[in-house]
């Protein structure tokens, strides 16, 4: 009898057809659509970043020896529950590091040129005459980034900024990057410096219990007036209600956000009032050649692991051993 997997992420055919090959495949859109007796007897679990899976999940899944996630980010997963339980983890790092880069960009740009804004005033028909100086925006070129996590897609940014944009690069991370500070004069600073210096402050730190609210009131107000805080990590790295106070008493000068506390952001968020604030609904790595390679890795990844236990990618390896 094929081994037991449940699908909460859609597959493309391909991707579908190997899965089948090997499994019998039970697919829901969350783990409550799937009847308690598949629950059982799964031994594999493929998903998304935003899956909330600890205890409770896991005891519904006793059987349980694998998941596949199909992101980089795995906060919403209890890595020392599913350690315990004897479960393996693995994600998706590598293959969306360019797309979140471009990502990270576009919202750079869209803040500073004041895109979003200003096109919604070209489709108002407020476009009568040449645009008031209070419109202008400021510049992203020879100006200074600072990027609070200097992993892959930190690396992916800084090229960017550098030979793109001929940006000056600070990062804060907890270990030096003699690549960055080779490949694009990079300089490590502590985090005070970098949000004092920075125009543009961009997070890209996984969460963690150290980075939960890393950037608070006291950090937000190191921050220029005029600089610009883009998001594209995790909502928690920020305190909110922080970051809509600072937006608001423009201590700040805007904020380009790809993710928040509460996904999907709620309509009457306060966030949502301010034109200063570009709001994208979590598509760091939306294209469909990127979700794609990430669902193509994710079912290797599920592969691997289950039928010949070999563990890439995978962020508790000693899990399996237990
Ligand atoms: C995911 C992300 O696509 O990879 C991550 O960590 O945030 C996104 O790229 C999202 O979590 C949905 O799975």
């Amino acid at each position: 009898m094929k081994p037991s997997l449940i699908v909460l992420v859609a597959l493309n055919d391909s991707q579908r057809q190997r899965l089948d090959a090997l499994f019998e495949v039970h697919s829901g859109k969350q783990l409550c659509d799937i009847p308690s007796e598949q629950l059982s007897v799964a031994q594999g679990l493929l998903a998304h970043g935003g899956l909330t899976l600890g205890e409770e999940q896991l005891a519904q899944l006793p059987q349980l020896k694998a998941i596949s996630t199909i992101s980089v980010g795995y906060d919403s997963y209890d890595i020392e529950a599913l350690s315990r339980a004897g479960v393996t983890l693995s994600h998706t790092p590598g293959v969306l590091d360019e797309t979140v880069a471009d990502s990270v960009f576009a919202l750079m740009l869209s803040c500073a040129r004041r895109i979003v804004e200003l096109a919604d005033w070209v489709r108002d028909g407020q476009w009568q005459g040449s645009l008031p100086k209070s419109y202008y925006g400021c510049d992203v070129h020879h100006k200074t980034i600072g990027i609070v996590g200097m992993g892959r897609i930190g690396m992916a940014v800084a090229r960017r900024a550098h030979y793109g944009f001929g940006m000056s690069v600070l990062y804060h991370n907890r270990h030096s990057k003699p690549m960055a500070e080779q490949q694009f004069a990079a300089r490590l600073v502590d985090l005070d410096e970098l949000l004092q210096t920075a125009d543009f402050v961009v997070l890209l730190t996984p969460l963690t219990t150290q980075t939960f609210h890393l950037i608070a009131a006291a950090q937000l107000a190191m921050m220029k007036p005029s600089a610009i805080l883009v998001n594209v990590a995790r909502g928690d790295v920020i305190d909110e209600a922080a970051l809509i106070e600072a937006l608001q008493q423009k201590t700040i000068a805007g904020a380009g956000l790809d993710v928040f506390h509460q996904e999907p952001l709620a309509n009457d968020s306060a966030l949502l009032k301010l034109p200063q604030v570009v709001a994208l609904p979590h598509i760091g790595s939306a294209t469909t050649q990127t979700r794609a390679a990430m669902s193509e890795l994710a079912v290797t990844n599920m592969i691997e692991a289950l039928t010949l236990r070999q563990l890439n990618h995978c962020v508790n390896p000693h899990a399996w051993h237990r």
